[in-house]
């Protein structure tokens, strides 16, 4: 079974989450969520390093024993131990873990004091007021964990997935696929080619001679845990992460028919079909067809052209007035991930980041980037070592040093810097005032009312230092909402005081979403995508961001990191 980093990092996460539950040594627990945190910033795969015999051991926090268990799940899928210790804690405690807010400690204890065994015990008890009264809980964090609940209900059974999960498992099945004798063509199509932030399943088109084999190599594949339907033309399975593949074969006539029938959206469909019954055709996923006469369907590019239309990007496809402006040839240029010259935000070791300054900054250099900031935590993030006034100077002399160093690229002086609650900025103005560039945002103090949220940014804004608000909801797909904050007045704000929004590319943030995205740039404010790289795979994300940005219909010229920093230093000028 191909065997993933995240594989690996999952299963010292669950290592370390059962042991906490048992109370064993916190020492011997922090080496496994460690070693999980160090598995899954690898930019290279762990089976390619088992594979090759590369000593594991030589990787930061990764000693003997737990390469050797790295070993153990590269070759045989299982770690044993997990599977020890599953035996030893009950079902129920195990399943308390997938409550947000509640981590092992607090499980442990619910368990102890109070008698917890499961997620239903838990409410009742939270519900009849048992809990809030526990130490380290109170009625916020009550009312908190009686929403996660509520909301495991509502998503139910059939989790989406973020879309760098969705990833990871269909494009090696892909070419696994594409390497299958007699297959022509192999595409993935679905939420995932619109780049949606999730998806809910991955859907594959692929074209083939005629004989191939194409749906028994199918459901063999190594990674399949399940296969729920198999026929000539489709069949789907479910991968080992529960993610399931439809996989359809097309023929070459309608290939293009059928991509743009299977990448939707639904309402991208229905309405394209609208207009093909009111021309008297017939649309389907075998072709455009006048009475029985196919007209088009090879490829999506000539059925838009029997339409009028201009060729529509699968990000634009979601009924959102793509269809009239691709009728008056005025579709945006979407922006690309090659137009992408640098990146501004990014950690390193001085604060939650696994790098140094130098290791980021070479590594953004070698991606073929002009510019990079390094944005460190200011000292209110206290849990990520943030930086006070002193230290960030210190930081700046390093960054002149490195700058003298490395050429024909520039490491900007930044910092990410907290948004307090009374919306002042955690660092003395005269150090804001030295840097190229300030990023701005909001840790703490989640729970304001929609009012106070929004007067805190606002005011931030005025600063003369404020440049870009990063993640500006604060929210973390499948685990924490956005915090209630009006989005419409701080973009207005942002354009009266000349400051700028990011899409954050973590795929967990994504963050402006794409409705948002595209009311900045309608109120003309411009936007940067950031990886918020805290390792050197992060800065990999970036694509992630960019999707965001198309499906928002952004072009190269509304992205702050697309222009030369002569050009971003302009705008970064303040009145
Ligand atoms: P997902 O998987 O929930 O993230 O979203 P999609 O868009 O991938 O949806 P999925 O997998 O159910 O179906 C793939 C595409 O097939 C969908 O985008 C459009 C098309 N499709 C599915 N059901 C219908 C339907 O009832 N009518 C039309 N016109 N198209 C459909
Ligand atoms: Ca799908
Ligand atoms: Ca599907
Ligand atoms: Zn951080």
């Amino acid at each position: 079974m191909p065997v993933h980093n995240s594989d690996v990092a999952d299963k010292f996460n669950r290592v370390a989450d059962l042991l906490d539950i048992k109370g064993e040594n916190e020492y011997r627990i922090r080496a496994y969520r460690n070693a999980a945190q160090t598995i899954s910033g690898l930019s290279r795969s762990v089976v390619e390093s088992v594979e090759k015999g590369e000593d594991l051991s030589e990787l930061s926090g990764i000693g003997k024993d737990l390469a050797g268990k790295i070993e153990e799940i590269v070759k045989t899928g299982e770690l044993e131990q997990l599977r020890q210790l599953e035996r030893e804690v009950p079902t129920g405690l195990r399943q308390l873990l997938s409550i947000e807010d509640l981590g092992p400690k607090r499980v442990k204890q619910l368990h102890e004091e109070i008698g917890i065994k499961s997620i239903e015990d838990l409410e009742k008890a939270a519900k009849a007021g048992k809990i809030q009264n526990m130490e380290g809980f109170g009625k916020k964090t009550t009312q908190k964990i009686l929403e996660a609940i509520d909301r495991a209900k509502k998503e139910g059974p059939k989790k989406r997935f973020r879309l760098n999960e969705a990833e990871e498992r269909s494009l090696p099945l892909l070419d696994y696929l594409k390497k299958t004798e007699g297959v022509k063509k192999a595409e993935i199509a679905g939420s995932y080619r619109r780049r949606k932030e999730t998806v809910g399943d991955v859907d594959i088109l692929v074209t083939c001679k005629q004989g191939t084999n194409i749906m028994d190599r199918f459901v063999n594949y190594e990674d399949v845990q399940k296969v729920i339907s198999k026929g000539d033309t489709r069949s789907s399975i479910m991968l080992r992460n529960n993610l399931q593949v439809d996989l359809r074969v097309v023929p070459e006539v309608s290939y293009g028919a059928a991509m743009l029938y299977f990448t939707g959206s639904k309402a991208h469909n229905v309405a394209l079909r609208k207009k093909a019954v009111e021309n008297d055709w017939k649309m389907n996923e075998y072709g455009l067809f006048k009475g029985k006469k196919r007209i088009g369907g090879k490829t999506e590019k000539e059925l838009y052209e029997k339409f009028g239309l201009q060729y529509i990007e699968p990000e634009l496809r979601e009924n959102r007035g793509e269809f009239d402006a691709a009728a008056n040839n005025e579709l945006p240029d979407l922006v690309k991930l090659k137009d992408i010259r640098g990146d501004l935000q990014s950690h390193t070791k001085a604060t939650d980041g696994k790098y140094s300054l130098e290791e980021m900054a070479t590594a953004a250099k070698e991606k073929g980037y002009d510019y990079f900031a390094i944005t460190d935590h200011s000292k209110r993030v206290t849990v990520a070592n943030g930086m006070d006034e002193k230290r960030l100077l210190k930081q700046l002399e390093e960054i002149d040093r490195l700058n003298e160093k490395i050429k024909g690229f520039r490491v900007l002086k930044s910092v990410e810097v907290d948004i307090l609650k009374d919306g002042t900025l955690d660092l003395a103005d005269e150090v804001l005032e030295k840097l190229d560039i300030v990023i701005c945002s909001i840790h703490y103090n989640f729970k304001l009312s929609r009012q106070a949220q929004t007067r805190r940014v606002l005011k931030a804004m005025e600063h003369p230092c404020f440049h870009i608000l990063a993640h500006p909801t604060g929210r973390m797909l499948g685990k924490r909402e956005p915090y209630e904050i009006d989005l419409e007045k701080v973009i207005d704000a942002a354009k009266e005081n000349r400051c700028y929004l990011e899409i954050n590319a973590q795929p967990d943030r994504l963050d402006l979403n794409d409705v948002y995205a595209g009311m900045a740039k309608e109120k003309g404010v411009k936007l940067a995508i950031s990886t918020d790289a805290h390792t050197i795979s992060d800065l990999d994300l970036m694509r992630f961001g960019v999707g965001q940005a198309r499906r928002a219909w952004l072009q190269k010229e509304d992205i702050l990191n697309t222009h030369s920093w002569e050009e971003l230093k302009k705008m970064l000028k303040k009145k």
